[in-house]
Parts: C-alpha cells; structure tokens; sequence
C-alpha cells in the first residue's frame, strides 16, 4: 500500500500589513448595526443636554418596558443596545452609590428602579448585547472640574462595569459645553480635556474590569473607535480603519482615517432615527423614513463602518410606534436588498493566485466563509478578481470585503461588466475594509470583474456579493425661495413628483410638479416622488411655511450675498465680516409690523462649518432705533448637529428683528448664518 500526497506547495499567508484589529474590534467590527438608546431627565424637559438642576421628580416612566426596546432592536436586526446611564446632566438611571442625583431618589418604582438592571436582563432575554454611555461631562456633581471628580467618575465607571454582566462598549462622550449648575455653583467650569480624565488609567481600569469591552472615546487619548466628525449618518467614502495613536485628529481624520495610521480605529457612524437624541414630541412626524435610514446604512455600514442608530425613549419609557414601524421596514428594506447573492458560488478566477494555492483560491470570496480569503503573491499588488455568472444577470450593487485580521490594504478598484461581449467600467471606488458596497445603476451582465488597481500590500479579499436591489424612492425636497416660490425637488432626477397645497395628502392624481410654485401666506405643501416604471411611490414630505419673506430686508449689510439667510435653501450660507467682534448683530427688516411668536436659526450646514452661534439674545423692534429683547438662551448640541433652532416667546408686535451672536462653538468672532426665520401667529 501506497499513500498519495498533496503535491500542492505549502505557500504561507501573506504577513499583516500595518496595523491589524484586535479580538474585540473585529468581534465589535462583525455586530455591524446596534441601537443607542437616549433616556434621562431631559426626556422630560423637551432638553437636547440638561443643566443638571432639573427636577429628579420628574423621572417617573408609567410604561417603561426594557422589553419592548429590546424586542424592537432584534426584530430591526441589530446585535445590541448602548444606554445613556449617565448623560451631561449627571443623572443616573441606576442606583449610583455616589450620587443621591440618580433613580433611586426619583418617584418611579419608589426608588427602588434600575433602568440599567431591567435593560441588561432584557437584553440577555433577547440575545443583544449590552454597552454603557457614561457621560464625562457631569453639570450635576459640584466637584467637576476638581481631581475628586476622576475618582467619582472611576467609582460609578466600576459600577457600570462590574454589576450588570458583559459590555460590549463603554461610551465617552467628548461634549462639554462648560457651564452647568455644579451642586448650586451655576457657573461656566473648563478643563483640560486633554489632561483632566487622565484616561490612560481610566482606559487601565476599564480593561481590567471588562477585557472583552471596546472604548469609544471621542475627545480624549485613543482608544479603540472612533467618532466620525458627524452625527448626520455618514462616514468618508475613503475610510481607513487607521489613526495615529497620539495627537489631535483633525475632522479629515475622523472622517475619513488615516491612511498611513500608526494605530487601528475603526469608525462607529453614529446618528438618531429623530433629529435629536432625545425625545421632543415635536419630532413625532420627523422620524426619518425608510429610503433616508437606506442612504445611511449605504454610507455606513457600507463604508467601512458599524452603525450605531438611536432610538429616543419616549416620557411613558417606551420606543414610540413610528419609531419601531420605521426601524423595521428599513430592517426588511435591507433584507430585501442583500436577499440574493448572485456571486455565491459561482466560478471566479483571478489574474494572480498567492503561490497557485487552493489556499487562497479566488473561489474563496464567494465560499460563504469570511475566514478564507483570495490573495496574490507578495509582490503583487494590482490584480482582477472575474466572477461569472453564467447568463446576462441584472444587478445594481457591489460589495467586497477584505481579510482584515492582515490589516486594510486596498487603496482603489473598479468593478466592470461585461456586457453584450463588451467591457465596461461600472464603478470605480477607493477603501474596501470590512466592508465595502458599491451602488449603480442596473446593468445586465453575464460576466463581473473587480479591477485592485491600488493596494498598499498584496491584497486579501475575504467575501464578494452582487446584489439586484430594488429601487428606493426618497421623499421629495421642498423649500420656498425669498420670493415664496415653492420649489420640489425629487432625489432621483427621473422620477415625477405630485403635490398638494391644501393639506391632504398627495396621491400620483394629484397635480404635478413642473416648476416653481408662486405661493402667498402661510402654505403647507405635501409632496411625493413617483416611478412610473414600478408604479411605486416614495415617502411623502411636507413643508410649513411662515409669512412670505419677499419684502424682508437686511438692515446695515452692504453684500447682496447676506440674501442667502433668506433663500431658504439650507445649502447656501452667508459669514458677516471677519473684522467684527462679538456680540455681532444681523438686523432684518420684515417690511411691516408683524405678530411674532418665535424666531429659528439654521446654522452653516458645510460640515462643522465655522461661525455657529451657540449663545444668542433675541431683540425686536418699531423703529430700528429702541430694541426690547425677548429672549436670550444657548443653543445646545449645536456643533455635533447643526439643524434648525426654534425658540418660541410670549407675542410681540414689531417690524425690526435682531439676531445677536454672544458666543459661537469655537469661541472665536465669526458668525455665520444658513437661514433666519420668524415664527408669527
Ligand atoms: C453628543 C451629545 O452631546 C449628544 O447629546 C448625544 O448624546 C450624542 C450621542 O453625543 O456628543
């Protein structure tokens, strides 16, 4: 008897390239989608961040069932919950020891209530993960700002991780806005943030007590993920999974990373299903809709990122039903979308096989299996992967993940079809990373090809997917124009939009939009995108407008430019001078004496766009000489979220508004506005 041995030659794997994941990022990297739940004192104030002097009486949830938002994250097929246990306004929803500011001295459940305990039990029930956000900045605790602080913040850091079973992430939100009611103190309180938390032992303890837990920290020393510059839902379209371990990161850094990074920190995309984090009843028909969570998911999770998606709790304690309904048609939109993998098992071949092993096989992107991989010999380091279909096949999206235990290598690729016999480039992308998803329009191709035409090392491909997703009609855009012309705009060029003026709701037989809409008054418009071809129709969207703005003047500005404040177009912004220093005023003229309640302001919506005002005082006015103020306040998450302020006030009469800026998030002088509106009765 003879044995036959494997003549095959034994070639080794590629060597990691840079900076590789650890076992608890990449284990963190596969969950891919998780909620944030936001719940505290501010679900009862209407607050985006509480002072810390709010009411503890008025934490008394009626219906708070863990179960339910437990119940409603699975079902939305995420993997786990991160709960605000402590938000700025220091207010614990467990029983911290070392605070009397926490659920045990609140009316719900007499003081004997865990929110935390009721989450982690529901969370084991349902197989979801548990992670804790810990806010840092605390404007209850009268030692903030003090050394006693890190000791009270290490003290209930321990508590969270040592009482309520595994976490899977520890969250460190960077926000301080400094002023704060500090036990009685009510006064502006800044630290070093760089040197206050000392989190190099922080980050000791937190592994120690939980080493299986990733960090997320965002203004502090590096740890395991990072912020991506944005809470509106994306992350580069480039996106390394790299950062340098030391120094500032610049917003390119967060995000997009850093190509040549010392150190791996991959991206968690962060961002609430309302625009807030917390729950305004104001936002009940704001919830964002299906084809919005869509685009999100695509510039997340199919950028190389995870998505950690944010429900607010409700005052009774519970996910509100339209919250839910959306989470789970988006749940069902993206099962629809990845339902068949056309690639799967299909015969693929590559220009170049790592020493012609079965090892790295080019069938191993479509095997299934996310531990085997195609790679290339060493020196290799562009190659085409061509995967074939069999027959001309109808797809719309790429997907493509690399081995990244090896590190992330893959700098840029093209995806071409082949169609009718013919070559064509159909995509052309950069970063892959975990993962990576490329839309298109539909093709129909019998033949696919993925060109890496840039990689740092040879490459590693792990998984590829070829999907035919159906199409996602967005709602519509509405504005209003200085002259109260409405414009419509729908997301996809080809689609018809329909719109009604006089409140109900629009159907494909309502009239159709052909061009600007000259409107007078206070209209309302409802609208819809409309695909012929499918017959679908998309989410409607709706507009309120207050008075027209086409007599409005602004007062003291010679720059035709400052008109952009009134264009009513989000995108567009105007700066005043650089030479002024604040308080800096923006006075506007409405033509004629009107009946006002309110007033709203849209900061510069380019990406942390410079001159946001936090701190404002309101002023009206008659004459443009004598000015009465009627409010004046701070607008809070401003930076992080830059959407519409509304501040209401007791009625006044008057021709004249002054806006004036006190204070913006960078404390310098600049000042910028993207729209300024009244609100009128
Ligand atoms: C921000 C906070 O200031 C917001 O209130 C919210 O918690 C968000 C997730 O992070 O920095």
């Amino acid at each position: 008897m003879c044995t036959v041995y494997s003549t095959v030659a034994q070639t080794k794997a590629p060597a990691p390239f840079g900076p590789v994941p650890t076992e608890n990022q990449l284990k963190w990297q596969d969950m891919e989608y998780y909620a944030f739940v936001h719940f505290s004192l501010n679900t009862y104030t209407d607050q985006s961040w509480g002072y810390g002097n709010e009411d503890i009486n008025l934490f008394n949830p009626k219906d708070l069932d863990c179960r339910q938002w437990a119940r409603i994250c699975k079902e939305a097929g995420m993997k786990g919950i991160i709960i605000t246990a402590k938000h700025h306004c220091g207010f614990c929803l467990w029983p911290s020891k070392y605070t009397s500011y926490s659920v045990k001295n609140a009316p719900w459940k007499n003081g004997k209530g865990d929110v935390v305990r009721e989450l982690a039990a529901a969370c084991k029930e349902y197989g979801l993960k548990l992670g804790i956000y810990l806010s840092p900045w605390d404007r209850n605790s009268a030692d903030y700002g003090k050394p006693e602080y890190i000791t009270y913040f290490r003290n209930q850091l321990t508590e969270l991780l040592t009482e309520y079973g595994d976490i899977f992430e520890v969250w460190f939100d960077g926000a301080n806005g400094g002023s704060g009611y500090y036990g009685g103190a009510n006064e502006t309180r800044k630290i070093d943030r760089k040197t206050y938390y000392d989190w190099k032992n922080t980050y000791k303890l937190v592994r120690r007590l939980q080493p299986k837990m990733v960090i997320w920290n965002d203004g502090g020393d590096r740890a395991d993920l990072r912020w991506v510059g944005t809470e509106a839902g994306n992350v580069g379209e480039t996106n390394w999974s790299l950062l340098n371990d030391t120094g500032e990161v610049a917003w390119q850094g967060l995000h997009y990373g850093l190509e040549n990074g010392n150190a791996w920190v991959p991206a968690e995309v962060n961002t609430s299903i309302r625009p807030e984090w917390f729950y305004h009843p104001s936002e009940d028909s704001k919830v964002k809709t299906v084809p919005q969570l869509m685009d999100i998911y695509y510039n997340s999770i199919g950028h190389n990122a995870t998505l950690l998606l944010n429900f607010p709790i409700m005052p009774n304690g519970l996910i509100n039903k339209k919250d839910e309904a959306t989470a789970l048609g988006f749940a069902r939109a993206v099962k629809e979308a990845f339902a068949v993998n056309l690639a799967e098992k299909k015969k693929v071949t590559a220009s170049n096989i790592r020493g012609n092993s079965k090892d790295f096989s080019p069938g191993n992107v479509v095997d299934d299996n996310n531990n085997t991989y195609w790679a290339t010999d060493d020196a290799v380091k562009t190659a085409s992967l061509t995967i074939d279909l069999g027959k001309p096949t109808r797809f719309n999206r790429f997907l493509a993940q690399e081995y990244i235990r090896l590190g992330q290598r893959v700098k840029t690729f093209t995806v071409e079809a082949l169609v009718d016999g013919n070559w064509k480039e159909i995509a052309s992308a950069t970063t892959i990373g975990y993962k990576r998803i490329v839309s298109f329009p539909s093709v129909t191709a019998s033949k696919v090809r993925l060109n890496i035409t840039g990689s740092k090392s040879c490459p590693t491909i792990s998984n590829i997917g070829i999907y035919d997703a159906p199409q996602i009609l967005a709602a519509p855009a509405i504005i209003r124009d200085q002259s109260g012309e409405i414009i419509i705009t729908p997301a996809d060029k080809e689609s018809s939009v329909f719109y009604t003026l006089d409140g109900t709701a629009p159907t494909p037989a309502s009239k159709k939009y052909t061009g600007p809409i000259a409107t007078t008054g206070k209209p309302g418009v409802r609208a819809i995108a409309y695909d012929p071809t499918s017959g679908k129709s998309s989410p409607e969207s709706s507009a309120k407008f207050d008075i027209p703005k086409k007599d409005w003047k602004i007062v003291g500005i010679d720059d035709k430019k400052a008109y952009a404040i009134l264009d009513g177009d989000a995108a567009t912004a105007w700066h005043q001078s650089k030479d002024k220093k604040m308080p800096v005023d923006l006075v506007i003229d409405l033509g004629k004496e009107e009946n006002l309640t309110g007033f709203r302001y849209l900061p510069d919506q380019s990406q942390w766009g410079p001159g946001i005002i936090t701190t404002y005082q309101f002023y009206v006015s008659n004459d443009n000489v004598t000015w009465k103020l009627v409010k004046e306040g701070e607008f809070a998450n401003i930076k992080n979220n830059p959407l519409w302020q509304a501040v209401q006030f007791a009625p006044q009469k008057a021709r004249y508004i002054k806006l004036t800026a006190l204070k913006n998030t960078e404390g310098t002088n600049e000042t910028g506005y993207a729209e300024v509106d009244v609100i009128t009765n």
